[in-house]
């Protein structure tokens, strides 16, 4: 069974390694969000791209989410020293990364190159594919606790200024003029399933689906398609998606998720403490909704949450 999965950065990461136990991992394609990538000291940081390698390698730290296990960071000390840029938080293990990533492309290799070497060096044993190749950058326009508009890249405002501007808009910048990376098109049309997977559908999945031809090869395949709510109790299970999904017009629920996805889902996979919304979203959205524990606490319970979702959409 093929199974092409679409991707942000932590959510994603932990369930990428129960899927990888449900599936061969040589069947499994990740497509990965990149419209949070940024450029820093020089370097090309892919953090999204960089989560689902490292989770997936095993390299990642369990309890942070992103970065590596076993991480230092001298190096990031040592510029906040000199009076450096030292708001985002660049282990020494974690630059080795950056600093190949943008050597090689600046020999002119592609990011689908690189995070094809990089993902092949750290032992990742299924393929990993960058959205786009192009640059896709995603905005936050807000006013801040003065009443001052402001818009700035997704990481000054989520890790950079502590998330607490007030959002007014979300814009991605460059996505209209993007393609989507070799083999992403072909993956999406060529899998057997296609997974959603628990991310957050503002700034993870929706820059995925923004990539030119992307939504459309999707909704085209809608029957294939389950996605994992990545809201758990009108909360989300990590990140901002609470701040950003109204911003969309969408209500922070299991149900406010699915809508995100109309017209894409086949399936919908709640958790179990959501299932006084399973009607409605089945009703609304007309798709099967299964009901089960979404909470990745190991790897053996990503694994269950990954047959789960395969079975509800593989019947
Ligand atoms: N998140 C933080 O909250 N603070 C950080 O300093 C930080 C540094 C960082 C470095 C590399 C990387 O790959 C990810 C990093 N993240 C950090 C996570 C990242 O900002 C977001 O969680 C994702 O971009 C959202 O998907």
């Amino acid at each position: 069974m093929k199974v092409t999965a679409l991707a942000g950065g932590v959510g994603a990461g932990k369930f990428l390694r129960g899927l990888i136990r449900a599936v061969p991992p040589r069947d499994v394609t990740v497509v990965v969000n990149t419209a949070d990538d940024l450029e820093l000291h020089g370097l090309h940081i892919s953090p999204d791209v960089d989560s689902v390698t490292y989770w997936l390698s095993g390299l990642s730290d369990r309890e942070r989410g992103w970065g590596r296990a076993d991480e230092t960071f001298r190096a990031l000390g040592e510029v906040r020293r000199l009076g450096g840029e030292a708001w985002f938080a660049l282990g020494d293990l974690d630059l080795g990364i950056h600093m190949t990533r943008t050597e090689w492309l600046g020999r002119g290799a592609s990011l689908t190159e690189v995070t094809d070497r990089i993902r092949r060096a750290l032992g990742v044993p299924c393929r990993i594919l960058p959205m786009t190749d192009d640059p896709v950058h995603t905005w936050i326009d807000a006013v801040d606790a003065n009443g001052v508009a402001r818009s700035d890249p997704f990481q000054v405002y989520w890790v950079g200024r502590g998330a607490r501007d007030d959002v007014k808009s979300i814009r991605l910048e460059g996505a209209a003029d993007s393609a989507p990376s070799e083999g992403v098109m072909e993956a999406v049309a060529g899998a057997d399933v296609l997974i959603i997977c628990p991310s957050n559908p503002a700034v993870s999945i929706g820059p995925i689906l923004a990539v030119p031809g992307v939504r459309d090869a999707v909704a085209a395949r809608r029957d294939r398609v389950v996605g994992i709510s990545p809201i758990v109790g009108g909360a989300p299970v990590q990140g901002m998606a609470d701040r950003l999904m109204p911003v969309l017009g969408l209500e922070v629920t299991a149900a406010g998720a699915a809508r995100a996805y109309r017209g894409l889902l086949g399936g919908w996979v709640i958790d179990r403490r959501d299932a006084g919304l399973r009607s409605s979203i089945q009703a609304d959205l007309e798709i099967a909704v299964g009901t089960t524990d979404t909470i990745m606490v190991d790897d053996g319970s990503a694994e269950r949450l990954a047959g789960f979702a395969l079975e509800l959409i593989h019947r």
